[in-house]
C-alpha cells in the first residue's frame, strides 16, 4: 500500500459525482465505509485495532498500556461539499509514515497509535470534534445525548442505527493516560505557506472560535397580499444581522460567517416565520471574539425590535485559545530541521483541530502540508502530490524522532 493507492481507495467514499465535494457525515454510510477503510488498513498492517466508547478508531504498534505511545492521526469525516484533504490527509499519512519507518527498519522504543477521531467536523449535529470532545471529558454524555441534526435524529438514535452504544459514551481519561504526544498533520486551511515557499510548517496556535444559532421569529403571511408596514419579516432582520457581522469582525480583524440558514416555512410566496442563521466567529485572541459577537448580538437585538421579530440566540459550539505545546512543537522544528533541508515556519490558524481539543490533556503539536491555494472546506481543496509525500516524510521523522530510538 502507497500513499497513493491509499489516497486511490478512500477518494470516492462520500463523494458528491455532481460537485466533487464530500459528504462524509457522522453516523451515516459514508461514515461506515470510511471507518471500514480505516480498519483495513490497521489490520492489514498487523496493528492491534479498537473502537472506543466515542466511536474513535485506534490502531496501535506496541502496547499502549505502557502510557508513553505517541499518537498521530486526524478524522474522515467532512462538511458539507468539503474537500478530499481537510482530515484524511492527516489519517492516510499517518499509516504511510508507519510504513516508512518500517522501511527504514526503525526500532520503535514506544508504542505507536494512528487515530481517526469520529464527527470533528459537527456536520450533521452542529457541534465540532464531538469524538475526540467526549474522550476528553470536554462534552458531557447529556450534552451529546441532546444533539439533533436537522431531519430530528438525535446523536444516540444515529449511533444506535449505525450499530454502536450511545449509552456507553464518555469521558476516556485511561485512553489519554495512554497517550505521550499527540501529533496530527493536516492540509493547511490557508496560504501561509504557499506565499513564504514552504512546503510544511508546525502549528503555534489555534484561534478561539465559536457557533451560535440565531433565530429570528416573526410572521408567517402571504408575500402578495400583506402590506409591507403590516409585516413582522424576519428575513430583514436576519439579512441586517450578516451585515452587522461583516462589519464587526473588519473592525475587530476577525473573521464571522452567516454560512447555514433554515427559514421555515421556506415558500417562495411566503413572508418566513422563522428564519434561523449560524454564525461562525473566530479571532486571535478571546477578547476581541467576544467584542465581534458581543455586537453583532447587540444588532440583531436592534433589527428585531425595530421589525416586530423576537429574536433568540443560542452558542452551540465553542473552543478557547489553543497553544500548543511549546517543548513539542520546539522538539519538532529541531526534529525536522536536522532531518531534511526543510525550514518549517510556525504558523497560527483559525481552523478547530481534534489536536486542539486533546490539547491541554496531553502533549499535543500539529504539522500543516501546503495548500497552494489556501481554499478549504470546498470541493476545490487541494495540495500537490509532491507536497504530501512531503508531509509523510516529515511525518515519519517526527515519529522517529519521538518514537523511535
Ligand atoms: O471548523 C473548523 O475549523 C474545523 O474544520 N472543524
Ligand atoms: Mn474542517
Ligand atoms: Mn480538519
Amino acid at each position: 500500500m502507497t500513499f497513493h493507492s491509499m489516497w486511490a481507495e478512500l477518494l470516492p467514499i462520500g463523494r458528491s459525482s455532481a460537485s466533487g465535494g464530500y459528504r462524509r457525515f457522522a453516523w451515516t454510510e459514508a461514515d461506515a465505509d470510511c471507518r471500514a477503510w480505516f480498519e483495513q488498513q490497521a489490520r492489514g498492517r498487523g496493528l492491534a485495532y479498537e473502537t472506543d466508547r466515542n466511536g474513535n478508531q485506534w490502531a496501535w504498534l506496541g502496547d499502549p498500556a505502557r502510557g508513553d505511545a505517541v499518537v498521530t492521526g486526524s478524522h474522515l469525516d467532512s462538511v458539507p461539499d468539503g474537500g478530499a484533504f481537510d482530515g484524511p490527509l492527516g489519517v492516510v499519512s499517518a499509516f504511510a509514515a508507519l510504513d516508512e519507518l518500517r522501511r527504514r527498519g526503525a526500532r520503535f522504543t514506544k508504542p505507536l497509535g494512528i487515530v481517526n477521531f469520529g464527527d470533528e467536523e459537527g456536520a450533521r449535529f452542529g457541534l465540532a470534534c464531538v469524538g475526540s470532545r467526549l474522550t476528553a471529558g470536554a462534552l458531557t454524555v447529556e450534552q451529546a445525548h441532546r444533539l439533533t441534526d436537522a431531519e430530528g435524529i438525535t446523536l444516540p438514535q444515529a449511533m444506535e442505527a449505525a450499530g454502536y452504544d450511545p449509552d456507553a459514551i464518555g469521558a476516556d481519561p485511561h485512553r489519554l493516560d495512554r497517550i505521550g504526544a499527540f501529533v496530527e498533520l493536516h492540509v493547511e486551511q490557508g496560504r501561509a505557506l504557499d506565499l513564504s515557499g514552504d512546503r510544511i510548517g508546525i502549528a503555534g496556535a489555534i484561534w478561539p472560535h465559536g457557533r451560535w444559532r440565531f433565530d429570528f421569529r416573526g410572521e408567517a403571511n402571504h408575500a402578495g397580499t400583506t402590506r409591507l408596514a403590516d409585516r413582522r419579516d424576519p428575513m430583514l432582520s436576519y439579512a441586517q444581522t450578516v451585515l452587522a457581522a461583516r462589519r464587526e469582525a473588519e473592525l475587530a480583524g476577525a473573521v464571522a460567517t452567516f454560512g447555514k440558514i433554515a427559514v421555515e416555512p421556506n415558500g417562495v410566496n411566503a413572508v418566513p416565520s422563522l428564519v434561523r442563521g449560524w454564525l461562525d466567529s473566530r479571532a486571535a485572541d478571546q477578547e476581541s471574539l467576544d467584542a465581534v459577537v458581543g455586537g453583532v448580538k447587540k444588532a440583531a437585538r436592534e433589527y428585531a425590535a425595530a421589525h416586530g421579530v423576537d429574536l433568540d440566540v443560542e452558542r452551540e459550539s465553542f473552543t478557547p485559545v489553543v497553544e500548543f505545546d511549546h517543548a513539542l512543537r520546539d522538539e519538532l522544528a529541531r526534529i525536522l530541521a536536522t532531518g531534511t533541508d526543510l525550514t518549517v515556519p510556525v504558523l497560527g490558524t483559525g481552523a478547530g483541530h481534534d489536536a486542539g481539543i486533546l490539547s491541554g490533556r496531553v502533549p499535543t503539536a500539529m504539522l500543516f502540508v501546503r495548500n497552494p491555494t489556501g481554499v478549504s472546506h470546498s470541493p476545490a481543496e487541494f495540495a500537490a502530490e509532491d507536497d504530501c509525500v512531503a508531509g509523510v516524510t516529515a511525518l515519519a521523522d517526527a515519529l522517529e524522532g519521538l518514537a523511535c530510538t
